[in-house]
């Protein structure tokens, strides 16, 4: 069903705690976590706590736990003090894009120059 726990999926287990990550925020909704793999001196990831596959799923089934999520992405730039120096927020979605994990997740990305158009 929508929304719930998935045996095979490695962010729900971050979310329930048997995969370890170093958490930055919680709140009763979204999880914020150091990426494994950064790509600039801040990389956190922000994911709901129900499991969808991407965002858009994420936001065809709960609008208002998207808006957290998105609060939370500003909420962790403000605490790495990225707002002054901007950020960038990106939900890679589909294989194609680079999407690896398939539970939606918010990268927040900061702290170097950041090239537009992204790769
Ligand atoms: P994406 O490629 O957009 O699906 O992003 C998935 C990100 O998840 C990628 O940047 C690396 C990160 N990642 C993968 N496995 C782990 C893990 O076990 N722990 C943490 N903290 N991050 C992970």
């Amino acid at each position: 069903m929508a929304g719930e726990p998935q045996a095979d999926c490695l962010f729900c287990k971050i979310v329930s705690g048997e995969v370890p990550a170093t958490v930055v925020r919680e709140t009763d909704t979204t999880v914020a976590f150091r990426d494994i793999n950064p790509q600039a001196p801040t990389h956190v990831l922000v994911i709901p706590k129900a499991h969808h596959p991407d965002a858009a799923s994420l936001a065809a089934a709960e609008p208002q736990v998207t808006a957290d999520v998105l609060r939370e992405a500003g909420a962790v730039a403000a605490e790495e003090k990225l707002d002054e120096t901007g950020y960038r927020v990106v939900f890679n979605t589909g294989s194609g894009a680079g999407q690896t994990v398939f539970h939606a997740h918010a990268h927040v990305l900061g702290g170097r120059g950041l090239n537009w158009p992204p790769g």
